[in-house]
């Protein structure tokens, strides 16, 4: 695959120097005071990453130009057909139906417009899969994931050859507040970091077993979706299923923040990226199923670990959609991928945020809000949930 290690080829053949990191790294956002020094910079920009100036420049950028918004107006249908026979373990079965997707939020240019989007029903994982789960997997298959793997030396050209070590890229936060401009403060590449040690070679998964597996790519995600006799949700399927039969709200539980004062998602409180106050019980993963199940009964559908769909990312796909107004019926996403940002980099969707996303100042947790990333690229904030069709 041409785009193949991009990232990686970067991390081991030079400095860790690559805007590339993680499409994932979408995550990251900006407190209100970090909001404020950035003020002078688009909206968009809190949730960039830094990446808005080669965003803005790049000829192909489809969100440079004035947009309208074609937002649906009409509330959602849910199907109401029963579910087709028993669920399958630890599944939840989401009727499909008619919903608008998408967001207006300023800040998530490549999530507006909504857009009329219907899905048939399928059957989606409870919760994201989990170390306990994972490691079923790799037991009965031998399965060695991409972070595990010695990095091919004809795929780093120049690399020198001790750089070429198994692992993976670690959210490492810094011990004071750091300009937010560069991503390599806070993450690194670090040796013999895997699902088996998410932080690195001394960190364990010692009362993680139901903790949400993490270091997942793409080809380790499908492996194990295979095996299961399941597949990766589309990206249509994942926020269906995540707005859990609301109508555009802001959170997949409504739109006030905290409920009855409480805490609904895993995310990041405190000052991004040095001072995690952990004020939702959690600095890092939560085990699965911690907070309120949304309206379909699923967990973790905002926060805690990033998830993989199946759909390749492009800025312009939900433009495309609204401009064909019609309904779109099971999307299955662009068949190629072109990010604005790095173009030349093919990436998939991610989508439902981490505990790295900011309570209020960032959107991408939020049911429209969309990541993107490297099919080779996990890191200790990104894993995945299954998705099966009916029969
Ligand atoms: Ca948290």
């Amino acid at each position: 695959m041409m785009f193949r290690n991009h990232l990686r080829r970067k991390v081991f053949g030079a400095a860790l120097v690559s805007l590339a990191i993680v499409g994932s790294l979408y995550a990251i956002n900006r407190s209100l005071e970090q909001a404020k020094q950035v003020s002078a910079v688009e909206p968009q920009a809190l949730c960039d990453s830094g990446l808005s100036s080669t965003h803005k420049a790049h000829p192909l950028n489809p969100l440079s130009s004035s947009e309208s918004d074609l937002s649906g107006s009409e509330p959602p249908v849910i199907n109401s057909a029963d579910a087709p026979g028993e669920a399958p373990e630890g599944m939840v079965w989401i009727p499909g139906g008619e919903f608008s997707m998408g967001s207006e939020d300023p800040e998530m240019r490549d999530a507006r417009p909504f857009h009329r989007v219907a899905v048939d029903g399928y059957w989606m994982d409870q919760t994201e899969v989990t170390n306990e789960e994972f490691a079923r997997f790799v037991k009965a298959t031998g399965y060695v994931t991409v972070a595990d793997r010695k990095p091919d030396a004809k795929d780093f050209p120049g690399a020198p050859p001790e750089n070429l070590v198994p692992g993976a890229v670690v959210f490492t936060p810094p011990t004071a507040a750091v300009p937010l401009n560069d991503h390599y403060v806070w993450w690194r590449y670090v040796p013999g970091a895997n699902w088996l040690h998410p932080t690195g070679p001394n960190s364990n998964l010692e009362g993680k077993g139901k903790h949400p597996v993490v270091h997942i790519a793409y080809q380790d995600a499908e492996a194990y979706a295979k095996w299961a006799g399941k597949r990766l949700p589309t990206e249509a399927e994942f926020e269906f299923a995540a707005r859990g039969g609301l109508d555009r709200k802001r959170f997949v539980w409504g739109n006030e923040l905290k409920p009855e004062n409480k805490f609904q998602a895993n995310t990041f409180q405190g000052h991004f990226p040095e001072k995690n106050t952990g004020e939702d019980g959690f600095i890092g993963t939560a085990p699965v199923g911690t907070f309120r199940p949304n309206g379909f009964g699923l967990f973790d559908m905002a926060g805690n670990v990033w998830e993989w769909t199946s759909d390749w990312y492009r800025a312009d796909y939900y433009r495309t959609l609204a401009a064909n107004g019609r309904v779109a019926k099971n999307p299955q996403g662009p068949t190629n991928s072109l990010d604005p940002a790095e173009p030349g980099v093919a990436k998939r969707v991610q989508k439902g945020g981490s505990f790295l996303c900011t309570d209020e100042y960032c959107s991408r947790y939020m049911p429209g809000g969309r990541g993107k990333g490297e099919p080779d690229t996990g890191t200790n904030h990104l894993g995945f949930r299954c998705a099966r069709s009916a029969k």
